[in-house]
């Protein structure tokens, strides 16, 4: 069995303090540790942003892949290592913007990994511009005049694009309720989706 500080690396997160993104990083590690999921199975493939950072803090194999492009890797090593288990984790504008089609393809498939997404509703890394989540109305960067368009809602597409597969919304803030998400992804066998409504505390305050 890992424990929590094996599942830890010598780098300490270089997040703003205050950024949810450390409690999908604590949640995971201690569903992780919980498992009976040998570290040498466990490959983390990781998208391109703040979320995607998180390859510098978890000690388990893994990939630090290209922005849109960690499902695609993922699913690849699930189809070359069917024995491992395979993990995402990535923002909404890695994996509900420049990604989406790699989602969609996922879930078709039921490829058996599972999707963690830190959905802040905006680009963070790159200083907030607006992603395929951000809020009708909200005036980003990018988006000065407000966004047009509606949100996209995962929790809702993807379950009608296959009705088998497992998805999930939880927040952030609800730590109980997230780390039981985390776990139940973990466990499911098949395509999982959890969506992780989260805070971005520098550039969040553009959404109010
Ligand atoms: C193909 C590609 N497009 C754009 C970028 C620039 N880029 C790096 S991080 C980022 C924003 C990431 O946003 P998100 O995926 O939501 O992650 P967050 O930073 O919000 O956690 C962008 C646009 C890139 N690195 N690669
Ligand atoms: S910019 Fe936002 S998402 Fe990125 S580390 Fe800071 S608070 Fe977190
Ligand atoms: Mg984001």
């Amino acid at each position: 069995m890992t424990t929590i500080a094996e599942l830890r690396t010598p780098h300490a997160p270089t997040w703003c303090p205050g950024c949810d993104d450390f409690l999908l990083l604590a949640g995971l590690q201690q569903a992780l540790a919980a498992s009976a999921i040998p570290t040498e199975k466990t490959v983390i493939v990781y998208d391109i942003g703040c979320a995607g950072n998180m390859a510098d803090f978890v000690h388990t194999y893994a990939v630090h892949s290209l922005h849109g492009r960690s499902i695609a890797v993922a699913m690849g090593i699930k189809l070359f290592r069917p024995d491992l288990t395979v993990i995402v984790i990535g923002g909404d504008g890695g994996i509900y913007g420049e990604g989406l089609n790699h989602l969609v393809a996922a879930a078709r498939a039921n490829s058996d990994i599972k999707v963690f997404v830190s959905n802040n509703y905006l680009y963070s890394l790159t200083t907030g511009q607006t992603s395929p989540t951000t809020p009708k109305g909200a005036k980003t960067k990018s988006t000065p005049l407000g966004v047009t368009n509606e949100p996209l809602v995962a929790s809702r597409f993807i379950p009608a694009i296959n009705d088998q597969v497992w998805v999930q919304k939880v927040s952030a803030k609800n730590i109980a309720e997230l780390n039981g998400e985390i776990k139940e992804a973990l466990n499911h066998q098949g395509f999982a989706l959890l969506d992780v409504d989260e805070n971005c505390v520098s550039f969040g305050k553009q959404l109010r």
